[in-house]
């Protein structure tokens, strides 16, 4: 089966430029649709309930929220396309480190 991948999008996010980077590095062809973060689609509310926030990729019609969990996810699926942390266990914890860090540290609501 051909695999359907949307993102739902916010040009200016650095979340959702954290999922198109892990898309590109693996080569994934998907359809980005810009979402209207002060008037809410319903596509966004159905799939985000809980946090009601881009990026949210949505994967043969499943949602998969929460920027490092869709770069994980994405990671896991298309896994015989290039890994995107390191082999080295080390430099592994090293990326980890890093994109927590920018989580908690640089984490700026333009809008919110
Ligand atoms: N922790 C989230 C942060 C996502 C986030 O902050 N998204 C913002 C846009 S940059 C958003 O959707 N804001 C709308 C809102 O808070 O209602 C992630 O990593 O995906």
């Amino acid at each position: 089966m051909e695999d359907r991948v949307t993102l739902l999008d916010f040009w200016p996010s650095p979340w959702a430029v954290r999922v198109k980077v892990a898309l590109a590095e693996k080569g994934i062809e998907y359809e980005s649709r810009e979402q209207n973060l002060i008037d809410k689609s319903s596509l966004l509310l159905e799939m985000n309930p809980v946090h009601k926030m881009i990026p949210v990729l949505i994967h043969n019609g499943k949602p998969i929220c929460e920027s490092l969990n869709i770069v994980q996810y994405i990671d896991e699926v298309w896994k015989d396309k290039s890994p995107l942390l390191p082999s080295d266990p080390y430099q592994r914890s090293q990326a980890r480190f890093w994109a927590d860090y920018i989580d908690k540290k640089a984490s700026i609501s333009v809008l919110v």
